[in-house]
């Protein structure tokens, strides 16, 4: 911990890439604990945009259940550590004029209430402190997108539920009982055009969003956290590699070994919500 402390302090840009992992004493399973009829889809095959063509009413209960639990989700020590070492003024251990940004695989929008809840609490200090950023690369499950070629309206609709015929759907899914096969009409539609809606999110086969930005920020990184992830899941994957490839630090935060300890300077083992708090808390 010292020497994590000696190179926290001596970092001038760091980094946080997380995963389901972070949002897990929140009562959000992770990627592969998601419960009920889900156990049997595997949750890879319907986060894809073969899948919603193939079963928009299948795919929209499937992001309906993820929707409500996550509607009913609040930000864990975990993010709320997150959100405090983002304000320049609260980050007393590292080096004055250090910059951070947080890159989340996740969907569920925690960090962002995390990070309002913090600034609520602050009168954030003059402009002169950059405000860091989250950069949600996998897009956000309460977006909305028109499917329409020529709309692709995105709008935050946090609508509990979504539409009346998905309303108590998620409880048939836990059951694992009969999936209703719900009618195109009556699944979301785009406010703007009418067309059919899909949840904001970047399925497999897309492009994550922001990733410009994020592979600028991964090469001035200095120090690179990896908080609740398994690191399957491509691009996030490599990027603490390529952290390390130039020589910068990289500390993984998770409950079990995974595959970024080959490149860990620093592994804490146990939950996040729990090991982060005391590392940079
Ligand atoms: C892209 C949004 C090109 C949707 C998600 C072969 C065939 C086809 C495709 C590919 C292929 N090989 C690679 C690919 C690319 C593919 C990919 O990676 N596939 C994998 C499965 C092999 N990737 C893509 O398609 C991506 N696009 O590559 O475009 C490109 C590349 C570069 C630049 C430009 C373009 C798009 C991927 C995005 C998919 N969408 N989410 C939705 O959420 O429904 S990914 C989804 O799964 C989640 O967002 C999350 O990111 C991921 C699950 O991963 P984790 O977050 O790590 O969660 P997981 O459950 O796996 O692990 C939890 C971890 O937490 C565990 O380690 C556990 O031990 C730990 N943990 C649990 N509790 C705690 C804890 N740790 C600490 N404390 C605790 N309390
Ligand atoms: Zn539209």
């Amino acid at each position: 911990m010292s020497l994590f402390r000696q190179t926290l302090s001596s970092s001038k840009h760091i980094i946080a890439i997380t995963g389901a992992g972070l949002s897990a004493a929140s009562g959000i399973p992770t990627f592969r604990g998601a419960g009920g009829m889900w156990r049997k889809y595997d949750a890879l095959m319907l986060a894809t945009m073969a899948a919603f063509r193939d079963s928009p009413s299948r795919v929209w209960q499937f992001y309906h259940y993820r929707r409500e639990m996550a509607l009913k989700a609040q930000p864990n020590d975990a993010h709320m550590t997150l959100a405090r070492f983002s304000i320049p003024h609260l980050r007393d251990k590292v080096a004055p004029g250090s910059t951070f940004t947080l890159i989340t695989q996740n969907v569920d929008g925690l960090s962002t209430k995390a990070f309002e809840l913090i600034s609520s609490t602050q009168e954030m200090a003059s402009a002169e402190e950059p405000h860091s950023t989250i950069l949600e690369m996998h897009g956000r499950i309460f977006d909305v997108v028109c499917t329409g070629y020529n709309c692709r309206y995105r709008e935050e609709n946090r609508d509990s539920p979504i539409c009346p015929a998905l309303q108590g759907t998620e409880a048939l899914v836990e059951a694992g009982a009969m999936e209703p096969d719900i009618p195109l009409s009556d699944l979301p539609r785009c406010r703007k055009c009418g067309e059919l809606a899909r949840p904001g999110v970047v399925w497999f086969g897309e492009v994550p969003h922001h990733m410009d930005e994020i592979f600028r920020l991964v090469d001035e990184a200095d120090l690179c956290l990896v908080v609740g992830t398994s690191s399957t899941v491509h691009p996030a994957a490599t990027l603490a590699s390529k952290v390390k490839e130039h020589g910068g630090k990289v500390a993984v935060f998770n409950v079990d070994r995974s595959k970024r300890d080959e490149v860990a300077d620093f592994l804490f083992l146990g939950p996040c919500e729990k090991t982060l708090p005391e590392a940079i808390g």
